[in-house]
């Protein structure tokens, strides 16, 4: 089993990395089975020399549920590759079908892991950021089981951040507008995510530790999308603005 799922690894790896899409794996892994596959999938792009940055939460909002279809909380891996520069150019080539989703990021200034409660949790954040998410499942159609999407590292692929903010202030429900090319898409709060992205922070502790991670100081931690995911298309200005904590954008380049 363990030389199948190196080799489940490496093609969902090439799939990211060539952009181009694979089947879905089918039923028969386990989630242990899916989160292996996505470990050594991440270890590879750590050989190539890309840094571990720190996680993101997905399934958090009933909007993104309802779209993909899973209600299952998953995390997946972030490394320094996926950071866009705010403001800045993304390129489509990079990615298979690339959406976007508004979130709340935080980062530590503590480690974190197992059963906290959301004081702990807050105790251990530095700052809190705005966020975009770009997700590219490297599945055919980006459809996929909740095993299919865990091992594809939970659709991972690009984010920018904007301001950090000191924390302290309630995030549990801070109006949020998702615009491209200045007309809004959408409008959300921060309550759509677990009630209040704070809780997606203590639903990453214990997660991470039931693989046996740690959320580290200096990590980042994505708290998952507040609405369903936009596509994203050659020429698109992208903005979020989101109550109290700023904005953050990218222009999609060919
Ligand atoms: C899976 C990743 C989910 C979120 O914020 O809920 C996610 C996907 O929808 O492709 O990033
Ligand atoms: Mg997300």
């Amino acid at each position: 089993m363990s030389a199948n799922l190196d080799g489940l690894a490496a093609s969902l790896d090439d799939a990211a990395r060539n952009a181009v899409a694979v089947p879905q794996l089918g039923a028969t892994l386990t989630l242990d089975d899916a989160y292996e596959i996505q470990s050594r999938s991440v270890a590879r792009r750590l050989a190539r020399g890309e840094r571990r940055i720190g996680m993101k939460m997905g399934f958090t909002s009933r909007a993104k549920m309802q779209q993909m279809g899973v209600s299952d909380l998953i995390w997946g891996r972030l490394t320094d590759a996926m950071i866009a520069e705010d403001g800045g150019q993304v390129r489509l080539t990079r990615f298979v079908h690339p959406r976007v989703e508004p979130e709340v990021a935080f980062l530590l200034r503590k480690p974190l892991a197992g059963i906290v409660t959301p004081l702990q949790a807050l105790d251990a954040v530095e700052a809190v950021a705005p966020a975009l998410e770009i997700i590219d499942s490297r599945y055919e159609n980006f459809r996929f089981s909740l095993t299919d999407v865990v091992a594809d590292n939970s659709s991972s692929s690009a984010l920018t951040l904007g301001p950090w903010n000191a924390p302290g202030a309630p995030l549990d429900n801070l109006g949020l507008m998702l615009s491209i090319d200045g007309r809004v898409q959408a409008f959300g709060s921060t309550a759509a995510i677990l009630g209040d992205p704070l809780r997606s922070l203590v639903a990453a502790a214990r997660l991470v530790a039931e693989r046996g991670e740690v959320l580290e100081a200096g990590q980042v931690v994505m708290a998952g999308g507040a609405t369903a995911a936009l596509e994203l298309r050659a020429g698109m200005f992208v903005q979020l603005e989101m109550e109290r904590l700023g904005r953050t954008s990218f222009i999609v380049g060919e």
